[in-house]
């Protein structure tokens, strides 16, 4: 690519070097809505072919070495053997995602339930989610709750908040090593009325109350409408409490659509304050996840076009001129640091990304190349048959 500077191309190579983008099990598995779940031929049986499709995914991309489990979704006997099976794969389990929504038990909420055995029970799955984590030797517990009420004086506010507060503790002292806990915050959905963790504030206030080993997780289809989150980015980030995203498009709610489809420019916008205050290498402790599912497109493909987005978005943060920019801002040039943040965002990225793959060994185009590799035609000879994992499989 002739029109990027070769220092600013040596800033898009050293930083998209560091970029590991984890995808989720349950987007291989056939997805639909509360009117249908459309089967797809090929889809994965079981978590090991879960697995088997992340690794896939990072064969084409070289950038999504690990997978995101969901408990029980992605139950098993033996983790240590699980590990060992993503390991053969060339990729790594990472995030332990604990549901404690599915069960009967559930109906008024987990670890917010009036009743304490419902939540001693909710408190035991996430303990148990820790010990899966000691077996597959997993960092990250990401914790989101579908508590809430739907009805004005169905539950006390305040009551809950202590419940969860109690809840998150017992789990934060489980916690051994390197292991960390991630609140995840959702506006509403399934509740309609409260949420028990409904944005960045009541999630950042737990995870203040619990230290160190707690952070907060932005999925970004989870806000009101027209919320900006890369303020909320930048505010968690300066106060160390930013643990990952879990990236995701929405054009109404939780649309769990393909990230960087709906609106490519918040993407690039939220990469920016990544960019800009040096998070992005592996050891900043913000985990990269997509979080979202697949319902009519094709699954292998569309999780490789959302690690594409992504590194798109990353490389046209990555090529803001920031000298230039932070004298435009000391010097009050509101038009011209606008421009600067313009000119890296219209910037054609695709060329080089292009490049840097061939320089790494890999296909140019790696949806075009995994087309043209036959594997969707051989998956679904192969996963004839059996039951296809539905996401709640
Ligand atoms: C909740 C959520 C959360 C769950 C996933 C299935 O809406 O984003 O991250 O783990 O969906
Ligand atoms: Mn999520
Ligand atoms: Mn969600």
């Amino acid at each position: 690519m002739t029109d990027v500077p070769a220092a600013a191309r040596t800033r898009v190579v050293e930083g998209l070097s560091g970029l590991r983008i984890e995808t989720p099990s349950w987007g291989y598995a056939n997805s639909g809505t509360r009117f249908k779940v459309f089967a797809q031929p090929g889809v994965p049986r079981t978590v090991h072919e879960k697995i088997d499709d992340a690794a896939t995914v990072h064969r084409f991309t070289g950038a999504a070495p690990s997978v995101a489990l969901h408990i029980p979704w992605d139950a098993v006997e033996d983790y240590g053997a699980l590990a060992d099976h993503a390991t053969e794969r060339g990729v790594r389990i990472g995030t332990v995602n604990a549901n404690v929504f599915q069960d009967d038990a559930y109906r008024l909420g987990s670890v917010c339930h009036p009743d304490p055995a419902v939540r001693r029970k909710a408190v035991r799955h996430l303990l148990d989610c820790v010990d899966i984590m000691d077996g597959t030797g997993s960092r990250d517990l990401k914790l989101w709750f579908a508590d809430g009420t739907n009805y004005p004086g169905q539950d006390s506010i305040r009551r809950r908040q202590d419940r969860l507060a109690e809840a998150l503790r017992e789990v934060r002292d489980r916690l051994g090593g390197n292991q960390r806990l991630l609140l995840e915050y959702k506006l509403f959905e399934p509740a309609f009325y409260t949420t028990d963790v409904p944005d960045w504030g009541t999630a950042f206030a737990h995870c203040l109350e619990l230290g160190d080993r707690a952070r907060v997780v932005i999925d970004t289809g989870h806000h009101a409408p027209h919320t900006n989150i890369e303020f909320i980015v930048a505010v968690l980030l300066r106060l160390g409490k930013l643990g990952g995203f879990d990236f995701n498009s929405r054009f109404y709610a939780d649309d769990d659509l393909m990230a960087g489809a709906a609106d490519p420019f918040q993407l690039f916008r939220v990469l920016c304050e990544i960019v800009q205050a040096d998070a992005l290498r592996p050891d900043s402790g913000i985990a990269f996840m997509l979080d979202q599912c697949h319902n009519v497109e094709p699954k292998i493909p569309a999780v490789i076009r959302s690690v594409m987005n992504v590194q798109e978005a990353t490389a046209k943060a990555l090529l803001v001129d920031t000298a230039a920019l932070a004298e435009a801002q000391r010097s009050g040039d509101v038009l011209g640091a606008h421009a600067v943040l313009m000119d890296a965002y219209d910037t054609d990225v695709r060329p080089l990304l292009a490049a840097l793959r061939e320089d790494a060994g890999l296909a140019p185009d790696p949806i075009a190349a995994y087309h043209r590799s036959g594997h969707a035609d051989r998956l679904s000879a192969e996963r004839a048959g059996g039951r296809q994992a539905g996401w709640g499989a």
